[in-house]
């Protein structure tokens, strides 16, 4: 299988997170990249190409082009306000105040547009998210060309991107800009199948009232786990969308035996759809030693479940989310390609 990277995706070099009540180095690191391309390497997967520029165009297809904006700015306007740190919302709208209009201050910009205060915006961040869409598109234009699978190295991640909100380490959603692209491109029916531990809110939202893209998440149950809010069963679509969203939620400490069969249970729902394209959000927190993550999966259930999704025979984009694992995230990301391509 062939890979597609960015080298500018290293510019995002965040150095805080907000975790219980500190700043960490961030778990969505430049190594994590790194890490996958030597496996890649390593085990011969296929070349890792370049990505190509796909400009603005498809991701304002997808997103809030003042959201867009936003990012695009945020970093300077933050800095011009005289701050030395990175860029963190600490206030937001919440119940019982306005959210109809887009404050100008910069303090209330960042919590109009994020959905949580983990994710700072730093000198390289808008950068980095451009490439990470440069990169799932031009994975997906060769899905498109060629008919095999592909593999779009992306990072930042997407999933927890919303039409107009940042957070969960993600700034643009590369999956749902991809499903859009390929619907532009041709594709009738296009489903995502969300693989990470957490719930991929940013997704189901941009496509809850859509029937044209499926969108199918395997995830640990919001009530225990972010990110919290969405991402529960009985979220099945809405209008034209109503049961083209479906949400497996699963406790925390599920092991693979329980996880591989809702991911077979997820891949018949998918094949009855019968959808042109099937997108993977690769996540691979669902590790064991994940530090952030409660699932049980050890690394060979990665081959195994790789191998099961081959099984689907559709036109396969994956594209690179969640795994904070750094030491073990190219051994687990890259079974699964290779499980796929066995
Ligand atoms: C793309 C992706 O996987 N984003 C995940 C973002 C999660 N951010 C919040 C993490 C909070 C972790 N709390 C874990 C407590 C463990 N003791
Ligand atoms: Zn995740």
């Amino acid at each position: 299988m062939l890979t597609f990277h960015d080298h500018r995706t290293q510019n995002r070099r965040s150095t805080s997170e907000l975790a219980g009540g500190e700043l960490i180095a961030p778990l969505e690191c430049p190594e994590r990249v790194d890490m996958i391309a030597d496996r890649i390497r390593e085990v011969g997967l296929g070349d890792i190409r370049g990505a190509t520029m796909h400009g603005l165009e498809p991701i304002a297809a997808v997103h809030d082009p003042a959201y867009i904006d936003f990012i695009e700015n945020a970093w300077a306007d933050w800095r011009a306000a005289g701050y030395t740190g990175e860029a963190i919302a600490t206030v937001w709208p919440t119940r019982r105040t306005r959210s109809d209009f887009v404050p100008q201050n910069i303090d209330g910009k960042l919590g109009y547009y994020a959905l949580a205060a983990e994710t700072a915006i730093e000198a390289g961040t808008w950068e980095a998210a451009r490439a990470s869409v440069d990169i799932a598109l031009t994975a997906l234009d060769h899905v498109q060309t060629t008919g095999e699978a592909a593999f779009g190295l992306c990072r930042p991640p997407g999933h927890h991107a919303a039409f107009d909100q940042y957070g969960g380490y993600c700034f643009f959603n590369n999956a749902a800009i991809a499903a859009q692209a390929a619907r532009e491109a041709g594709a009738s029916r296009v489903a995502i199948l969300d693989v990470d531990y957490h719930h991929g809110n940013g997704t189901q939202q941009i496509f809850y009232d859509r029937d044209d893209v499926l969108f199918v998440s395997l995830h640990c149950d919001p009530v225990h786990e972010f990110p919290h809010y969405l991402g529960r069963p009985d979220e099945r679509g809405a209008g034209a969308g109503e049961g083209y969203n479906r949400n497996h939620a699963l406790p925390p400490g599920t092991d693979y035996t329980t996880w591989v069969a809702e991911l077979e249970a997820a891949m018949s729902g998918i094949d009855d759809y019968d959808p042109d394209l099937v997108i993977v959000s690769l996540g691979v927190d669902t590790f064991e030693g994940d530090p952030i993550g409660s699932f049980k999966l050890v690394s060979d259930d990665f081959t195994d479940y790789g191998r099961r999704l081959a099984g689907m025979k559709r036109p396969t984009l994956f594209l690179m989310e969640g795994g904070y694992a750094v030491a073990e995230i190219g051994i687990n990301a890259v079974n699964v390609l290779a499980g796929f391509d066995r």
